[in-house]
């Protein structure tokens, strides 16, 4: 074991847990970026292990001072606390070591939010997709340069992404999928665990369309579309189907295919041809059901289930959120994927400025007219004080907001949580609402419903796994008292007329602007706030 940082530097990475459960909490997978960024590591030489919270492990802060030289964090915003907790404790216990851990913040809180929640828990913190980069940080820290160039003003796209991640870097993941139970009574286990095994793959970066409201293109992965090659796809899921014996795959690619594109289309021709045995989960646009030849293929390769963003069932919001497809074309999708023997996803986004609470209404009668098999309602989702995204960065709660009950706004960045001002509701009725919706859309008369619509078995099941679920979120943001607390702070911003709640926006925005001044000189990003808003202003 090395007692300074020397060219055989020994690198961890973590995934934190997440402080509530959230809906794909209840699978049970690694995920594919901090894998790929461990297993780039090792290829390049350096001894790596990963350690993910999310699989059931408690990580353990003095194991990580004693045995490693670099921990990198791989963090969505809703693990961001529990990393700082760890990062801190393993400072802690290097300290008392006489050691020097470096830590490095990777993933996507810091991808979508920068530098907008200052943390000083880590030593550096890198941008997008960077596993090249996290390299070139190794290299130069080996080198006890520290000069690793430019690689911490930028957000990184990478050009290819063909190797393999090896999954027997993570700690404890073979000896679970070489259990009896696991390979052999794989119901039983997913029973007892209450989680779903799933493999991750992924198969593009990046997406062409630039919908407004979504950070793909504009924050992390660009909107240039990177297929990998088809070799490396077969080898990475036959390696991986057989390792595990999990069958069930889901892309973890923002728009797994593309109509009319021909790199799909030979895609899918492949795995079909090679019979890789997966049965798959891909995100997908509603538009995609133009191209019946690739679906065809897709089906043909193992692809099961479509998550489609719907995302409204309005003309206005589709237009304003530039989504380029229709409230026609929403509902024509759903009955061609199942004609194909899909299974859908509906995914639908609520509390933005156009919709009421009609909303919930059309979006029952859409599941059930339509038979969809699995559906997810997500209040708008981006992350406060950061500007340059959809919604001004006013209409966001603010990192401190619930300073007086001791919580961090952050906890709830998990896409489960209202963590805005909606414009015609109040931030706790939109969260009752979408509660209210999951316990109604999830009842024992929906299940019967769908059971007469389909007149199959399948469905059925998985109906009742998604409302299982469903529940569970329910219960969880019950019994966190979000509603309580949100209470608690947007009285001020809201005036009632007629029964109606109305947004005050001024008031935010006047409360955003005297945030953003207090941060003169900190935080570039918001310069460029104060330098918009005052060109607005005269
Ligand atoms: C596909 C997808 C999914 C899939 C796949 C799983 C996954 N990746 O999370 C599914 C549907 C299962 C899913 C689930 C969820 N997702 Co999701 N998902 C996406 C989506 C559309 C693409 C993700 C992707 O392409 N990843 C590809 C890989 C390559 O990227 P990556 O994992 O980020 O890894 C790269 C970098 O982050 C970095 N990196 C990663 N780790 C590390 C570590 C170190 C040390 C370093 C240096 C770098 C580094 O390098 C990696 C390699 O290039 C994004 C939107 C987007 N465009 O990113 C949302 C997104 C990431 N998801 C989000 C959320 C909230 C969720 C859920 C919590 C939703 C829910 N309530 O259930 C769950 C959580 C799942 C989990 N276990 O964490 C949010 C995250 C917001 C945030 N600020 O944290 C996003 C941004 C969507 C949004 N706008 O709200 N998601
Ligand atoms: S919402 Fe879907 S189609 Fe639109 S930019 Fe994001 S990933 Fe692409």
């Amino acid at each position: 074991m090395n007692d300074d940082l020397t060219p055989q530097l020994r690198v961890a990475i973590v995934v934190p847990a997440k402080r509530f459960v959230c809906l794909a909490g209840a699978l049970w997978t690694q995920r594919y970026g901090p894998l790929q960024v461990a297993s780039v590591a090792r290829q390049a030489g350096y001894f790596v292990r990963l350690f993910n919270e999310e699989l059931g492990l408690r990580v353990s802060p003095e194991e990580l001072a004693r045995e490693f030289d670099v921990v990198g964090f791989s963090c969505k915003s809703a693990a961001i606390t529990r990393a700082e907790e760890i990062a801190g404790a393993v400072r802690r216990e290097a300290e008392k070591l006489g050691r020097r851990v470096v830590t490095v913040l990777g993933g996507e809180h810091i991808t979508f939010g920068g530098d907008s929640r200052l943390s000083p828990s880590f030593d550096y913190a890198l941008r997008g997709e960077s596993e090249g980069a996290f390299l070139q940080l190794l290299k130069s820290l080996e080198t006890e340069e520290c000069d690793a160039g430019d690689i911490f003003d930028t957000s990184h796209i990478c050009k290819s992404f063909d190797n393999i991640p090896d999954l027997s870097l993570v700690s404890g993941y073979d000896e679970t999928v070489q259990g009896f139970i696991f390979r052999y009574l794989p119901l039983l286990w997913t029973l007892q665990k209450r989680m779903l095994p799933m493999l991750m793959f992924q198969g593009t970066r990046g997406c062409p369309y630039n919908c407004s409201f979504c950070p793909t293109a504009y924050l992390s992965q660009g909107n240039g579309y990177r297929r990998r090659s088809i070799e490396s796809s077969l080898a990475y899921l036959q390696e991986h189907l057989a390792r595990t014996g999990i069958r069930r795959v889901t892309f973890e690619d923002p728009n797994a295919a593309l109509p009319f594109d021909k790199r799909s289309y030979m895609f899918f021709e492949a795995l079909a041809r090679n019979a890789v045995g997966m049965r798959a989960t891909l995100l997908v646009r509603a538009d995609i059901c133009e191209d019946r030849k690739l679906l065809h293929v897709m089906r043909a390769a193992g692809v099961l289930n479509l998550c489609v963003g719907i995302e409204s069932l309005t003309e206005q919001t589709l237009a304003d959120f530039k989504k380029k497809t229709s409230c026609d074309t929403n509902r024509k999708a759903v009955d061609i994927f199942h004609e194909h023997g899909f299974t859908v996803t509906g995914l639908f986004i609520v509390g933005y400025d156009t919709d009421d609470l009609n909303t919930f209404e059309s979006i029952h009668h859409f599941i059930n007219e339509t038979g969809i098999e699995k559906w997810r309602i997500s209040p708008l989702s981006q992350l406060p004080e950061s500007p340059d995204q959809f919604m001004p960065a006013h209409r966001y709660f603010l990192w401190d907001e619930f300073a007086n009950s001791g919580r961090a706004v952050v906890d709830y960045c998990n896409g489960e949580f209202v963590i805005f001002y909606p414009r015609h509701m109040k931030p706790s009725t939109l969260q009752k609402k979408i509660m209210e919706f999951k316990t109604a859309a999830t009842s024992l008369t929906e299940i019967v419903r769908i059971l007469g619509k389909h007149r199959k078995l399948m469905p059925v099941l998985q109906r009742m796994g998604n409302s299982f679920i469903q529940r569970m979120v329910v219960r969880e943001i019950a019994r966190s008292n979000y509603l309580e607390m949100i209470k608690e702070v947007e009285g001020e911003f809201y005036i009632e007329r007629d029964g109606k709640e109305q947004l005050q926006e001024y008031l935010l925005r006047r409360r955003y602007e005297e945030r953003v001044s207090a941060r003169e000189g900190i935080n570039d990003r918001g310069r460029e706030f104060r330098q918009a808003s005052a060109a607005r202003d005269f």
